[in-house]
This record gives structure tokens, C-alpha cells and sequence, in this order.
């Protein structure tokens, strides 16, 4: 490499890059980790490999690297590998980087012209014996589940006809399918949507396809027995836009939320659009359905969370005047109207949600996520400053009461999104543990804590050294060794 990194936002503090692939066997743990814990806690992050070719990126723009927290018997092996990608190939063949902006191969070096440009940097998910490292431009890779070696471009063996899958497909806990959907499903800026179901085998069962209202980012869905609901975000995206070197999205504080609700099985033309107020909707907590009521569950901020993709004079709030309720939504499917009603369950500012997989799209009690709690202190003489997200405290919520337990980090400490493991596979909804990745932004390293899920206000029962410094993540997902069975010790 010849060109150093910039230094930009997205490239310093405890975000620069990283690049480091390796193994830790046996981290050193405080406290004790439950021996029942057997699994692996997957999870992916971007981590440019090369310095951007247009001198800046936004921090989506990273090559998607995943680490594997691997727990049995108490113990914890970390493992830290980049997906190589078709992309990744590329520019560590050329030694520098070949694509330009987020999703505008116009600006992409023209040796690249052709190559799949997925970074697959936003989410691990199990799938028929693949572990699918994906990002929502482009299809998921298969990632061997105990090596992390990437196996190939992964589009279903030709089944899954969209140029692009969502980082955020739901398993039903159930049956084991695996629903998920492509906007811009054929090529940047197109409005089609695909919808998809395949079985627990990888085998297609359900395909549709429709036209969102417009094009924009549909970054999560809801899924229940019956029903897939798509979240369209008013960014917008303009072929002209990236055309000419601009940015793909674009906030349009004119244009409402889209709630589409698709029958599962169903035909595209069976859809339902619902319409809310401008703002953005978040991650998906869950979805669940009561007769001909199905409701979304989910964080919605007041304005634009992504400041890298300003409204189109620019603007973009600062993050830390942002807003956020955590909505339940209630789409009537007997009624004719298009406006959902809302029941506001919490005000806290609260985002990556998981909830007991078990219980995905129904009824459910508990989500664990992490929030930014104002009203603590942040030293950044010690931690440096605060760039774009930032979030210091893990919590969980009642989704019952709306009542909160959290857990401060403290103020040199920054979280990641944490994931929920039940104790058993029988235990009740929520009983179990919660880990998440913390900063300890003024050493420089992180650290894995490991809380019971019912009581996280009472801090961690083990937190696991980790001695190097893992960047901001995006998701991840516990897995257990039912699902995957964990390597074999040296
Ligand atoms: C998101 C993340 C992405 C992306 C689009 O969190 C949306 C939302 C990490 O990449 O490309
Ligand atoms: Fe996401």
C-alpha cells in the first residue's frame, strides 16, 4: 500500500482501520462465563482494506470483516477474518483501492466494470449450513461457519433472481424459513422489490415481486406467520444523482413512511401500503400478528439518522439532537385505510435491537439493544472525540410495562449492538445472557461483556479481554452449536 488512509472521521479514533485478521485461543475472562453458554456470537463490521480511491468514504463503505466469538465450557476463542469478496480480490490484486463511492460504480476504476462491488459488511446470518455475510447492494457471501473462509457469491443456486438480498431476512423459529426481500432488486434505484422465503434447506418456496412507491431504502422487515412487512425509509435514491458523482440517498423531509405488508406466499399485488408521518424508521424489534392485526415493533427518530446522506440543501442534523420513540405499529388488514395507529411504548434512545430468536414474529415480552444516554458523561480528553454514532449504554426493555434496565459503560466507553443466547433451549422468553462489544476507547482495546439478560442494570457477570481494538461492528447473531457445531480444540 502507497497511499496512506485519510484523516477523516471515518478513519480515526477508535474506528481507524484495523485490517488484522487472526486468531485469539482461550481470552482471558473476569468473572465466570456460564458453562451452559455453547455457541458462537458472529458478528461483521466494515474495515477498509485499502484507502478509499475518491480520499474519503462514508462508514458504510468498509470491507465487510467478521469475528467469531466461539464459547464452551466457560472458555472463549476469538477468530477475526476478513469476507473476501469478489471486490476485496480485486483491489488486494491491484494493492489499492479500485471502487469509488458507496453504491456509484460510476465512479469505480473501469478495470473493475462487471465485479460484484458488495462490501457484505452489515449482518452474519445461518442459513443451510452457510453462514451469509451480507449487505443489502448485493447478494450475500456463504462463509464457512468454523473456518470464516469465504465460499462463494451466494444466490441460492440461481433461485434468487435479484441483483441485491437485505442484510436483515428473518428465520421463523418454527419451520426454520428464512424470509427476507431485495429492494432496488434490479440494479441501483430501481423501485422493484422481490420478496423471498426458502426453507431450511436453501430451497426457493416463495417468490413475489412489486413496486415500493418509490426508491428508497427499505432496510428491515417484520415477519409473522402470515405476513412480511417492509419498512421504507424516506432516503431516496437517484441514478442521475450518482450519474453525475453524487451521493445514492438522499433525505426527503416531504416524504412519509411506507409500511408494506405482503401476505406471506401471497402475490405482489396483494401488498398493502400503510403511510406515517416523515421520519426515520429504525431497526425492526419484532413483529407479531393478532387475527387480521399485525404489529411492527421498532425505534423511530424524529429526522435523518444518516448524516452522510443529507436532505438536498445539505442538511443533516446532529445526531445528538436526535429523537427517538419506540413505536408499535398496528396495521389493520380488515380495515381499508392506509394510516397505522401507534402505541409509543418507550422514549429512549435506544437502536439495535435483538430479542429472544425464539420468538421472532410473535407475541414477546423483552428487547435488548443499546442506547446513548444524554445524561451521562463522555471524556473525551481521554476518549477522544465523538464521531457520527455513539452509543454508552446497554438496556433492556419490557415491551409489556415499557420499563428499562440499562447499564452504563462509562464515560471513556463506547458500546456495539449486543446479542441475546438463552440459558437453555427450553427456558422461558429472556431468560439468559447479553453480550456486547464495549470500547474502551482510551486504551485502545475492547472488551466482551456478558450480562444475565433479566438483570443487566446489575452489570456484567463476566466480561471477556479482548487486548486489540475491534472497530465498530454493524450486527451479529448468537448461533448455537446446535445450529453450528463449534471446531474441534487444538
Ligand atoms: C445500513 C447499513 C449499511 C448500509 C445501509 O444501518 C444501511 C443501516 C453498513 O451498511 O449499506
Ligand atoms: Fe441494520
Amino acid at each position: 500500500m502507497t497511499t496512506p488512509f485519510p484523516k477523516t472521521p471515518a478513519f480515526m479514533t477508535i474506528d481507524e482501520p484495523f485490517r488484522f485478521e487472526g486468531e485469539l485461543f482461550d481470552l482471558e475472562v473476569e468473572g465466570e462465563i456460564p458453562a451452559e453458554l455453547e455457541g458462537t456470537f458472529y458478528r461483521v463490521g466494515p474495515d477498509q482494506a485499502f484507502p478509499p480511491k475518491m480520499g474519503d468514504a462514508n462508514p458504510f463503505n468498509g470491507d465487510g470483516i467478521v469475528t467469531a466469538f466461539r464459547f464452551k465450557n466457560g472458555h472463549v476463542d476469538m477468530q477475526h477474518r476478513y469476507v473476501m469478496t469478489h471486490r476485496l480480490r480485486a483491489e488486494r490484486k491491484a494493492r489499492r483501492g479500485l471502487f469509488g463511492d458507496y453504491r456509484n460504480p460510476f465512479t469505480d476504476d473501469p478495470s473493475v466494470k462487471g465485479i460484484e462491488r458488495t462490501v457484505s459488511n452489515t449482518n452474519v446470518v445461518p442459513h443451510a449450513g452457510h453462514l451469509l455475510a451480507m449487505k443489502e447492494d448485493g447478494r450475500p457471501y456463504a462463509m464457512d461457519p468454523q473456518t470464516l473462509e469465504t465460499r462463494q457469491l451466494w444466490d441460492w443456486n440461481g433461485q434468487m433472481k435479484a441483483t441485491s438480498f437485505t442484510a436483515h431476512p428473518k428465520i421463523d423459529p418454527e419451520t426454520g424459513d428464512f424470509v427476507g426481500y431485495a429492494y432496488a432488486a434490479k440494479g441501483e434505484a430501481t423501485k422493484d422489490v422481490a420478496c423471498y422465503t426458502f426453507d431450511k434447506e436453501g430451497r426457493l418456496v416463495w417468490e413475489t415481486w412489486l413496486e415500493s412507491p418509490h426508491a428508497a431504502m427499505i432496510h428491515d422487515c417484520g415477519v409473522t406467520p402470515n405476513y412480511l412487512v417492509l419498512a421504507v425509509i424516506p432516503q431516496l435514491m437517484d441514478l442521475e444523482r450518482i450519474r453525475r458523482g453524487g451521493i445514492l440517498f438522499q433525505w426527503h423531509p416531504e416524504v412519509d413512511q411506507v409500511y408494506i405488508v405482503i401476505p406471506r406466499g401471497g402475490e405482489g399485488k396483494d401488498a398493502r401500503f400503510f403511510r406515517a408521518p416523515n421520519a426515520f424508521p429504525g431497526h425492526v424489534i419484532n413483529a407479531f400478528e393478532d387475527g387480521d392485526k399485525v404489529y411492527l415493533d421498532l425505534p423511530v427518530v424524529n429526522d435523518n439518522v444518516f448524516w452522510f446522506f443529507p436532505d438536498a440543501s445539505g442538511r443533516a442534523p446532529d445526531p445528538a439532537s436526535l429523537r427517538t420513540q419506540i413505536v408499535r405499529w398496528c396495521f389493520d388488514m380488515s380495515s381499508k385505510g392506509d394510516k397505522p395507529t401507534a402505541k409509543i411504548i418507550a422514549e429512549v434512545a435506544a437502536e439495535f435491537p435483538h430479542v429472544d430468536d425464539r420468538y421472532v414474529g410473535r407475541p414477546y415480552r423483552y428487547a435488548f439493544m443499546q442506547a446513548t444516554d444524554h445524561t451521562k458523561p463522555y471524556n473525551p480528553e481521554k476518549a477522544g472525540p465523538i464521531m457520527g454514532f455513539f452509543f454508552n449504554t446497554f438496556v433492556s426493555i419490557d415491551m409489556a410495562t415499557g420499563e428499562t434496565k440499562s447499564y452504563f459503560v462509562g464515560d471513556t466507553s463506547s458500546t456495539q449492538e449486543p446479542v441475546f443466547a438463552p440459558r437453555s433451549p427450553d427456558a422461558p422468553e429472556g431468560e439468559g445472557y447479553v453480550m456486547g462489544v464495549v470500547n474502551r476507547r482510551a486504551e485502545h482495546r475492547s472488551d466482551l461483556l456478558i450480562f444475565d439478560a433479566q438483570r443487566i442494570d446489575e452489570g456484567p457477570i463476566a466480561t471477556v479481554k479482548i487486548p486489540v481494538r475491534l472497530k465498530y461492528a454493524i450486527h451479529g447473531n448468537w448461533v448455537p452449536a446446535s445450529v453450528f457445531p463449534l471446531p474441534d480444540d487444538v
